[in-house]
């Protein structure tokens, strides 16, 4: 079974309703995702997906997927789908890092090899533990009370989780948020306080301070790593790290170091699935908990993720985020990736279990191969 052909598509996916997705690093209205489709020469058809939420959140952005994937994938045209380390290579031989656009690859690969043996993408990550994954709402920047309310709604909605985004404003409105959030769900919920880099190592220890008493972890509070590394044991609250994160060696010295009591992953910054699979081991090893998330797409990351969720221990699994609540559109009516009662269904079909049918990107905006 051998590559023919990969087609590129861009789709655009914006924030539902023309709303606004606030966090302390960016706001963003509408992303550009792109798409790998990787057709064999036995008829098979794979699909990969990567969407920088922006060019601002990490240093990875939509044009620069593209100009990666247009040196890599030359490269891999007439290559054997057998299994992904060859693959993989073959990939590190065009281009060196850029994670991001060969994550797309190694999902499409993932999919096509499920769907030739017949198996589920989970199978081939591990296996799955369950056959629903826990999702967490992320209630972006916003109003104390709004904050509060969604908060509650949510939780009644089913989600064990909800991640508080702060930053960008002043200490009294985060703290307020906090509290406000805390009243309204109380434990019926696992929170967690997100910074998205943009707190300094002053504020996110009066924070701390001032929310002494509630029970959350606070992720991502300052830029970099060294930052926040400069916070071990001056706070009361345990330290995730998420955009941080931003390979396998820098997971490897947060896990090492004991910088970091847990993470938010993004599948694609950390290079796809493939990698992905040695960081939650690497997490299992010093009992880390950890999401498996990323920073925006559509069903092709969201099956991805989920797939990848539900081979992670439940009791050390902080959740799986998709986009799904921010957008509006589907790419397989058939078999969407959902959130229902705040979990996922594991997709149980072969492959990726999502199969956008022809047609559904428009024309692609680049080929490869024949
Ligand atoms: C909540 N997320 C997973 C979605 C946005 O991309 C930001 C991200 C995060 O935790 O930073
Ligand atoms: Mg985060």
């Amino acid at each position: 079974m051998r590559i023919e052909r990969i087609n590129v598509y861009s789709k655009l996916l914006p924030v539902k309703g023309g709303g606004v997705y606030r966090m302390a690093s960016d706001d963003v209205q509408s992303l550009d995702s792109t798409l790998v489709e990787i057709v064999t020469n036995n008829g098979l058809t794979g699909w990969g997906e990567t969407c920088p939420i922006g060019p601002v959140y990490q240093p990875h952005h939509t044009l620069g997927a593209r100009a990666a994937i247009d040196e890599i994938a030359p490269g891999l045209i007439g290559q054997e789908i057998a299994s992904i380390r060859p693959l993989a290579k073959r990939m590190d031989e065009r281009l060196n890092g850029h994670g991001y656009a060969k994550a797309a690859f190694d999902i499409g690969f993932l999919d096509i090899l499920g769907q030739r043996l017949g198996v589920p993408v989970s199978t081939l990550l591990g296996g799955a533990l369950t056959d629903r994954v826990q999702s967490y709402y992320s209630l972006i920047v916003g109003d104390p009370d709004e904050t509060a309310r969604i908060a509650a709604d949510k939780v009644k909605a089913g989600y064990p989780r909800l991640q508080v985004k702060i930053g960008g404003r002043n200490l009294e409105q985060d703290v307020a948020t906090i509290h406000k959030v805390w009243e309204a769900v109380g434990f019926r919920a696992r929170l967690v306080v997100d910074g998205n880099r943009g707190l300094t190592t002053a504020y996110a220890m009066n924070l701390d301070r001032l929310c002494a008493s509630i029970p959350f972890a606070l992720e991502q509070p300052c830029n970099t790593m060294d930052e926040v590394a400069t916070l071990k044991g001056r706070l009361v609250h345990p330290v995730y790290l998420d955009e941080s994160t931003e390979d396998q060696n820098a997971v490897l010295r947060a896990v090492s170091s004991g910088i970091a009591d847990g993470f938010g992953f993004k599948v694609t910054r950390l290079g796809g699935l493939t990698k992905m699979t040695t960081i939650r081991d690497l997490c299992a090893i010093r009992s880390l908990p950890h999401s498996c998330d990323d920073a925006w797409g559509g069903d092709i990351i969201a099956a991805a993720c989920t797939h990848l969720a539900s081979t992670v221990e439940p009791r050390r699994f902080e959740g799986a985020w998709i986009a799904q609540e921010y957008i509006e559109d589907h790419y397989d009516e058939a078999n969407p990736i959902v959130i229902t009662g705040g979990h996922i269904p594991v997709p149980q079909g072969p492959g990726l279990g999502v199969k956008p049918e022809q047609g559904t990107f428009g024309d692609p905006i680049a080929v490869y191969g024949s």
